[in-house]
């Protein structure tokens, strides 16, 4: 499987502590989450082919996503902020405007410490001096790969008309990135994300105008965000449309608590194609890969999608120290299998898991269970 990654989602951001429950902690979002699943890959060559080949696609496929007051505010935070007398770790919110507190003058966020609380949903996603371009490189990584998924999506299809292959033996490929990026919407980050490299990925591919769908319109894409928590930010992006299909499985009772709902199926033209499955704490490897199933089941396959795309979180770990289920890294290969078994080219995209020890292992887990045939 062939992996694209940059040493620049290490070394541009870097925040030194976050606050969880009230403490003080060091950031769970490290630059070693990166080092640690690459060691992984690394070990494992017959497997992975590592890149830091990068294209740059520039601003355009962001700024289909995201709002240009708010990329603005995330390429200009730090320097604002420093100007202001903000702490250097970096630029988090004092004041986040709260939906009780009514807006009755119509005021708008003026200087850094007020846009920081408009921008920005919670404490987690700290602003640091090279943060921004942290998250622009992950986004054009992650498109560097979407890029070579249309690629090894057409030799495939080329290979099953020779008889070569089968329909059971689908592509894969992985982004490895950091920051994260689902819980990033339109005009907010939080959650450790800034940018929604997922989301970019796929309206990059909507937008491929030679790229066409068995109905001659743009590609289908199904989104299965296998994170932990709920990916607010994707689910806000592409509520309103049925193109792409995004699926959620995820805690019911965690961060970021106020998203996540089966009752959020999408509006208008995109009702019916948000699914979330929320899960209790309790959830064991067998509840996990059997909801899963179900899933793909009941709402992947009868999608009729060209393309899968991850949002591959190993927080759903029992060790994690952010999060909560029971799943072990057995269910991980298990997971892997299951999405292999959609039968379409797919691209794995790194989202969140904070057990450094096990992380290279889980995430592995999953793609390596992603290459196996049976
Ligand atoms: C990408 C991603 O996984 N983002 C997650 C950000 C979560 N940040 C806040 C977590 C608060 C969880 N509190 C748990 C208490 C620890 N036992
Ligand atoms: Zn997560």
């Amino acid at each position: 499987m062939k992996v694209f990654t940059s040493t620049l989602c290490t070394t541009m951001h870097t925040p030194q502590y976050e606050f969880l429950s009230g403490a003080e902690t060091h950031y769970y979002e490290s630059p070693e989450r990166r080092e640690v699943i690459l060691k992984y890959l690394q070990e494992h060559p017959d497997s992975f082919e590592i890149t830091e080949r990068v294209e740059d696609f520039g601003l355009d496929p962001i700024s289909k996503v995201h709002k240009k007051d708010f990329l603005q505010y995330l390429e200009h935070a730090y320097e604002e902020w420093i100007e202001e007398g903000g702490h250097p770790n970096g630029v988090l919110p004092g004041t986040i405007p709260h939906y009780k507190v009514a807006r009755l003058g119509k005021q708008k966020a003026s200087n850094v410490l007020a846009k920081s609380g408009e921008y920005c949903f919670d404490m987690s996603a700290v602003i640091t001096k090279d943060t921004f371009k942290a998250a622009w490189n992950a986004a054009q990584v992650t498109l560097t790969a979407t890029k070579d998924l249309i690629r090894v999506a057409e030799q495939y299809e080329q290979s099953i008309a020779d008889g070569a292959t089968s329909r059971e033996n689908p592509p894969g490929l992985y982004a490895l990135v950091r920051p994260p990026g689902h819980h990033a919407q339109t005009d907010v980050c939080g959650g450790y994300c800034f940018l929604n490299n997922v989301a970019i990925a796929t309206q990059w591919l909507m937008d491929q105008p030679n790229l066409k769908g068995k109905d001659g319109g743009p590609k289908k894409i199904a989104i299965l965000d296998i994170d932990f928590h709920h990916g607010n930010g994707t689910q806000e992006i592409f509520y309103t449309t049925s193109n792409p299909l995004y699926t959620s499985l995820h805690s019911n009772e965690d961060y970021p608590y106020f998203t996540g709902s089966d009752l959020e199926k999408g509006e208008g033209e995109g009702l019916g194609f948000n699914i979330n499955i929320p899960l209790p704490h309790s959830t064991t490897d067998d509840e996990y890969v059997e909801t899963l199933e179900k899933l793909i089941k009941d709402h992947v396959l009868p999608y009729d999608a060209d393309y899968i795309i991850v949002s591959l979180g190993v927080d759903t770990y029992k060790d994690d120290p952010i999060a909560g289920f029971l799943v072990t890294s057995d269910a991980y290969p298990r997971i892997g299998n299951a999405i292999r078994k959609i039968g379409l080219p797919t691209l794995f995209v790194q989202e969140g898991g904070y057990c450094i020890e096990k992380l290279g292992l889980n995430v592995g887990g999953i793609l390596q269970g992603f290459l196996a045939k049976a």
